[in-house]
């Protein structure tokens, strides 16, 4: 699912602008197309004015490919709709929608209501009162909508930092912070997210794909330590609904060179077992592990020290699911 090419939302006062200039461009157009051939005053003005009144049906077309840009909440697939509900008002949103839809309407009816008396009017001046009332009408109408179209605009932004995830078989890799998720998902995939020698904030989830021919797996680097909801930071947030809306399957990532104390790995360790997916364990930095204290951990715990050991259990994994599924 791609949010990033929700087109940015105008606001009221340049939506009237655009509004207002195709209003003036098409005036003119029309007074040189009607230099040549020329009838009577009336006629002339009501023309005028139903073609400045008919142009603003721009405001129409952007308001609705406004509301069509952004999705439809219900018809998201489940991790969406959880981050939708996490980071936006889903009901605030929805009326803000309906209010540029609404918005829409009223103006169409608007317009065909004055292109209709402007095309009737009995003096020049008439069919000029027509139209202006007409823009007046108008542009209350988007100004009303002001509000609505600046938290259109927030919640387009929100909507962008969201992860770009496919639907299918998902890992998610969990792990203390620096303990070399990241560095394992590129091992994994190719992909390159940002790997620092120190423990960072990531800002966004990090995707990859193991492909064999065709993307077989994504992989998601998920940070946090799966402590009470609500103290997460956002990218937290987003990587827990991951693992719980999307991982099929979990990789742990294990790391016995790190200041974190095994007994807090473990507790973590913990944690995602909860979610009740299994769990593959990955010891990273085995090549800097002595090799008895190697030794002495894979003989405790069930754990892969390389990559393309991983790979492999994984494609089992992804197999495992199909097998299941159908
Ligand atoms: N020697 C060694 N260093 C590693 C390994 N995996 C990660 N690192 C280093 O550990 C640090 C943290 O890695 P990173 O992947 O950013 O950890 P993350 O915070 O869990 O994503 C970086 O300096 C990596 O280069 C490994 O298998 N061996
Ligand atoms: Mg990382």
């Amino acid at each position: 699912m791609n949010f990033q090419d929700i087109p940015p939302v105008d606001n009221d006062k340049h939506l009237l602008d655009v509004a207002f200039g195709a209003g003036r461009e098409k005036a003119q157009k029309v007074r040189l197309k009607r230099q040549k051939k020329r009838s009577a005053p009336l006629t002339e003005a009501r023309l005028l004015e139903v073609e400045r009144i008919r142009a603003l049906s721009i405001l129409e077309k952007r308001l609705m490919k406004l509301t069509e840009s952004f999705p439809h909440v219900s018809q998201l697939p489940p991790f969406y709709q959880a981050l939708m509900r996490c980071f936006l008002d889903v009901q605030e949103f929805k009326k803000t929608l309906g209010a540029a839809a609404w918005c829409a309407r009223r103006i169409a009816a608007f317009r065909q209501q004055y292109e209709r008396k402007a095309r009737g009017a009995r003096s020049v001046q008439e069919a000029r009162t027509h139209r202006t009332e007409c823009y007046g009408r108008i542009s209350s109408a988007v100004k009303q909508i002001g509000p609505e179209l600046i938290a259109l605009e927030r919640s387009r932004r929100v909507l962008r930092s969201f992860p770009d995830v496919q639907e299918m078989f998902t890992a998610c890799i969990a792990g203390f912070p620096n303990v070399g998720k990241s560095t394992l998902l590129a091992k994994l995939s190719g992909a390159r997210p940002k790997i620092a020698a120190y423990a960072f904030t990531t800002t966004t989830l990090n995707l990859g794909y193991i492909t064999d021919g065709y993307p077989q797996v994504q992989l998601i680097d998920t940070p946090g330590t799966l402590n009470r909801f609500e103290k997460m930071n956002d990218v937290e947030k987003q990587a827990h609904l991951a693992m719980e809306h999307l991982a099929q399957c979990m990789v742990f990532v294990l790391d016995l060179t790190e200041p974190y104390p095994l007994t807090q790995q473990m507790e973590l360790l913990e944690r995602v077992r909860a979610l009740g997916k299994p769990v593959l364990l990955y010891l990273s930095k085995a090549d800097l592990l002595q090799p008895a204290v190697l030794q002495a951990a894979l003989s405790r715990h069930a754990c892969l020290t390389s990559a393309d050991e991983l790979r492999r259990a994984l494609l089992e994994q992804r197999k495992l699911f199909k097998a299941n599924a159908a």
